[in-house]
């Protein structure tokens, strides 16, 4: 973990990287489709560079550019920003999924985060309530509607800086992360904050990218989630909130619009909202 005063590009990337590399990953990928996706990706690299007649220059600012990305640490967030969607929407698509839909984990998914009643408010520090209040509530059910009474609900969002806890500096371990236990019939009301649109880290090769080719560096507004229970598919994804800034226009390209919430006041005048889960089986 990376310990830094404020909170910088190459501090939550390094963060992203330790986390990733803690767990080393495999995939039984064999030799043949190995060499079918190496060629097809080299194949797209030469028309790429034969399409736009690629200079020396610019080459060597892209070489420049990719061990400065490893250097930051900021592999997991350039993927996660600009690839993972593509790679969600093939695993939707081939599982044949027909629950809920999922989006991309992003970067900064902790596991094991503590466990929480299924009544319950999120870990938050005083200076956090700044953000207004949300009651998130709904039920965890099976494809026939039945609650999943042993389902877990993974909550994790970021602060009203846009900061995520174990990712930036200063901010409690489990701040805005908890793992809700569902009751017995499934269902769960979780007190949180509502959170604002998140921005890219700017100084940093991510945001040095975004802004060569003039894009913007905005995700909107977003909680993430896991959902699990025994027996059915686990599920990634998030959440949005209608008419939110970047709704539209994520940078991210994580936006469906079966995820996008439109909490109301409740009785007391605090945001509420009630969004079910539908797992399907394994
Ligand atoms: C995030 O908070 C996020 O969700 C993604 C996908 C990328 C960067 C930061
Ligand atoms: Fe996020």
């Amino acid at each position: 973990m990376t310990t830094m005063e404020n909170p910088t590009a190459h501090g939550s990337g390094n963060a992203a990287t330790d986390k990733f590399k803690s767990e080393r990953v495999t995939s039984d990928t064999s030799v043949e489709r190995a060499s079918a996706i190496y060629k097809d990706l080299l194949g797209a690299l030469a028309g790429i560079v034969d399409k736009h007649q690629v200079t020396y220059d610019e080459y060597r600012v892209l070489k420049q550019w990719l061990i400065d990305v490893g250097e930051y640490g900021e592999w997991p967030l350039w993927l996660d920003v600009f690839l993972e969607h593509e790679i969600e929407k093939v695993h939707y698509n081939r599982k044949g999924f027909t629950g809920t839909k999922g989006s991309i984990e992003g970067p900064y998914y902790v596991p094991n985060s503590p466990k929480l009643p299924s009544k319950c408010t999120m870990p938050m520090r005083e200076k956090d309530k700044v953000a207004p209040p949300l009651i998130f509530k709904g039920q965890v059910t099976d494809l026939e509607g039945n609650g999943l009474s042993d389902a877990t609900v993974e909550l994790w969002h970021a602060d009203e800086e846009g900061y995520y806890s174990q990712f930036a500096p200063g901010i409690p371990e489990w701040n805005l992360r908890g793992t809700v236990e569902v009751d017995e019939n499934g269902n769960f009301e979780i007190t949180t904050l509502q959170p604002a649109p998140y921005q890219i880290p700017s100084d940093g090769p991510t945001g040095w990218f975004i802004k060569s080719y003039g894009g913007h560096p905005w995700r909107p507004a977003h909680l993430h989630l896991m959902v699990k229970a025994p027996g059915k598919r686990a599920i990634t994804t998030q959440l949005y909130f209608k008419g939110g800034e970047w709704v539209e226009d994520d940078v991210a390209t994580a936006v469906k619009p079966e995820l996008i919430l439109d909490p109301q006041p409740n009785a007391d005048g605090i945001a509420e909202v009630t969004y079910n889960f539908v797992l399907d089986p394994e």
